[in-house]
Order: C-alpha cells, then sequence, then structure tokens
C-alpha cells in the first residue's frame, strides 16, 4: 500500500488549479471552506458544493485543512460552548458528505510564522525563512509588544537592535509585512493593533491552561468523530515553541505523548508534519512516527535546514535536517502494518520556475510541490519494491 498523495487548494480562487493537483499525480485533494467565518457550522450545501467540484476534477477530497478551532475555545471565553457545539455539527455534516480525516491546530492567534517568503536559494528559487534576529527585531521594535524584553537574552536584544539599525527600509518593511500575514486561506494581514489586542486577550493562559483547554474541546469532539467515523489529526505548532508570548502546546514529543494519554482514542491523532516537529533539534522525527504510528492520520512531508542561532530554512523535500528516507520506510512500515494508506501531501515547495512570476500562497506554487511530491513518492515507490523482493 502506498501513500494516497494530496495537494492542498485553497478553493476556486487559487491560482493553482484542480487540473494542476491532478496532473501533478495526486488522487486527493486537501481543502477547506475558507470562506466560513471560524466558530461557525460548515453546511452540507456548501460542503457538497466543493467536494463535487474536487471529484469533478477526477480527484477526492480527502482531508479537510483545517476545520478550524477558534480562539474563543482556545481561552475559552466569549461564545466557546457554542463553537464547541457547532463544531460537532460541522462534523457530523462533514462525515454525512462522506469525508473522514479533519486537521485543525491549537495555535492562539496565528498559525505559522515566518520573517520571510521570499528566501533566496542558491539556485534562485525562493524558499520560506524563519530568521531568529529579524523576528526577536520585529517583536521588540516594530510590533513593540509590552514585556517582550523578557523573553530574550540581552545579547540577542543587543544584536538584533544592531541588525535592524543597518536595516534598509524596504527589508524592514518585508518583515514587518511577513510576521503579520493573516491565517492561511486568507489575503488579510493583522494589523499590528490587531495582534496586540489579541495577545491581551491571552493574558494569564499559560501552556499548562491552554493543554486543559485543548483536552476539554478533544473531550467534547471526539465521541462525535468517533460515533460518525472521522478522524481529528492536529497539526503541531511552526514554529514548535512560544512566540509573541503566546504558549505552544503541541511543540514536542512529550506534548505529543500528553494528547495521546489524556484522549484514550486513536481517533484523535495527527497531522504529523516533519517541517514543524523537526524545526526543534530536540525532536526525533522517525521515533516519533514510530511511537505515534497508529494515531497517524495524515502526513505532511517537508523538510527544514536549522542553524545553531535558531533561524531555519525550508529545503528540499529530501534536503535538510530531517532523514526523509528514513521517514518513508517508517511510513511504508506502518502502512503494511495497519493495512492501509495514509494522505499525504508534499508541504510547502519551492517557487521555482513559471512560478517566479505568479502570485501564490506563500509555500504553495504548483511546481515546487510537483518536484517535491515527485522526490518523495519515488522513494517511497522504490522503498516499498525493495522490501517485496
Ligand atoms: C502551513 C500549514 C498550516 C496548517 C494548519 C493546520 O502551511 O501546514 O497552516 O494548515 O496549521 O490547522
Amino acid at each position: 500500500m502506498l501513500m494516497h498523495q494530496t495537494m492542498r487548494w485553497y478553493g476556486p480562487q487559487d491560482v493553482v488549479k484542480l487540473s494542476d493537483i491532478r496532473q501533478a499525480g495526486c488522487a486527493g485533494v486537501v481543502t477547506a471552506l475558507h470562506q466560513i467565518p471560524v466558530g461557525e457550522v460548515w453546511i452540507i450545501e456548501a460542503i457538497n458544493e466543493r467536494k463535487q467540484l474536487i471529484e469533478k476534477a477526477g480527484m477526492s477530497w480527502t482531508v479537510i485543512e483545517s476545520l478550524p478551532v477558534s480562539d474563543d475555545i482556545k481561552r475559552q471565553t466569549g461564545n466557546w460552548l457554542q463553537h464547541i457545539e457547532n463544531y460537532k455539527i460541522s462534523i457530523r455534516n462533514l462525515a454525512s458528505c462522506g469525508l473522514k480525516v479533519i486537521t485543525y491546530n491549537f495555535m492562539p492567534v496565528l498559525d505559522w510564522l515566518r520573517t520571510d517568503i521570499d528566501f533566496e536559494m542558491p539556485d534562485g528559487s525562493r524558499a520560506l525563512y524563519f530568521n531568529r534576529l529579524d523576528f526577536v527585531a520585529f517583536d521588540l521594535f516594530m510590533l513593540e509588544r509590552p514585556g517582550a524584553a523578557a523573553d530574550y537574552a540581552p545579547e540577542e536584544i543587543a544584536k538584533a537592535k544592531e541588525k535592524l539599525e543597518k536595516m534598509d527600509p524596504v527589508t524592514r518593511e518585508r518583515i514587518f509585512r511577513n510576521c503579520l500575514l493573516g491565517l492561511p486561506g486568507s489575503d488579510d494581514a493583522f494589523t499590528p493593533e490587531q495582534v496586540l489586542t489579541e495577545l491581551k486577550k491571552y493574558e494569564g493562559i499559560d501552556a499548562v491552561k491552554l493543554k486543559e483547554h485543548l483536552f476539554y474541546f478533544l473531550q467534547q469532539v471526539i465521541p462525535v468523530a468517533e460515533e460518525c467515523g472521522m478522524v481529528m489529526a492536529i497539526h503541531p505548532d511552526d514554529p514548535p515553541y512560544p512566540v509573541l508570548g503566546l504558549p505552544r502546546i503541541m511543540s514536542t514529543e512529550q506534548d505529543a505523548a500528553d494528547l495521546v494519554a489524556a484522549i484514550p482514542s486513536d481517533a484523535c491523532g495527527f497531522c504529523f508534519c516533519t517541517g514543524s516537529f523537526g524545526a526543534r533539534a530536540d525532536n526525533q522525527i522517525v521515533p516519533m512516527l514510530k511511537r505515534f504510528a497508529d494515531r497517524v492520520h495524515f502526513l505532511h512531508l517537508r523538510n527544514t535546514k536549522r542553524d545553531a542561532a535558531g533561524n531555519f530554512f525550508e529545503d528540499d523535500h529530501l534536503a535538510g535536517d530531517t532523514d526523509m528516507y528514513a521517514v518513508i520506510k517508517e511510513v511504508v512500515l506502518i502502512q503494511q502494518r495497519r493495512q492501509i494508506s495514509i494522505p499525504m501531501r508534499p508541504d510547502h515547495g519551492h517557487q521555482m520556475l513559471d512560478d517566479l512570476n505568479k502570485k501564490t500562497y506563500p509555500g504553495y506554487s504548483a511546481i515546487g510541490r510537483l518536484r517535491g511530491l515527485a522526490e518523495l513518492r519515488g522513494v517511497e515507490f522504490a522503498v516499498y519494491k525493495s522490501l517485496q523482493s
């Protein structure tokens, strides 16, 4: 059994077309109804409409990414109880349309974060990049988050300041804009005022509390998922550590183990993102994959390259710090043992060739992902064949 190959599609307005995804060799599509405000119910008509579009293009809607969890639920404030009820209805509606896997995350306020979305690689392609000093400069001197200085070492603050002073205004503006980019699927960036207001709402919520809120949410929704044959796959934090003073609770092997212990149901599992977990040197990706194998419901295959200063960039899928051959070998064994085909997508890809002139969602241009998918698929095929002979 080989992985079920998919790509993410942002919906009808995505410049990457369903036909592009099909020609990349995908059997499935990963998408979400980004037009529905977070917290509201996904109605059956809207789900079916999207599903039919995908099926007309010859593929299936394999994974929902994401059915987002509201910040009210994450904080347990405002309309959170209503949002949980709505989430349950959405799960039932998705199940009644034949869908099976829901991805979500529990990152407060912001989803993934990079300081550079056009980092030039030696071959001229563009990658996503997280530069630690640029981020410190953003936090302290552009966003001016109250209390931020307490989160960094004095030497780091001094270095960030020095770097910022030497920076040209265009670069400064670019870093500012990138750090304020909105959630995936929206073109809107946050304003600094919005971010500061949202951050303030998390005052008093530390990692222990946030984890309690995650487990409460799951205790409510997992029985519904189980009842209708759905599985939930949490996406790890990206980057996998606290940012802007916000707690992050799905960053490490211990975080994943805590979830497994708290929610004793295989319907509660992981979107195992090798790129997000892999941005921490203390995460041993292959042993983690092995340990949580029964709960891996979706794979994001991506590679990062870290340095000692805390920077990382998104490398080619087969390069970087994670041994992708070892990951795929483990996936092949898990699939054999579980007798399933796990949905995967090549996560992100470099902007390259004709895509350099197109405006796509950062990380989601067609050709870079096609290259990544082709390489990953090749490795899997070879591993699979070699184990048969
Ligand atoms: C980034 C993505 C994430 C992911 C969400 C899942 O490219 O992997 O934005 O979709 O965190 O909820």
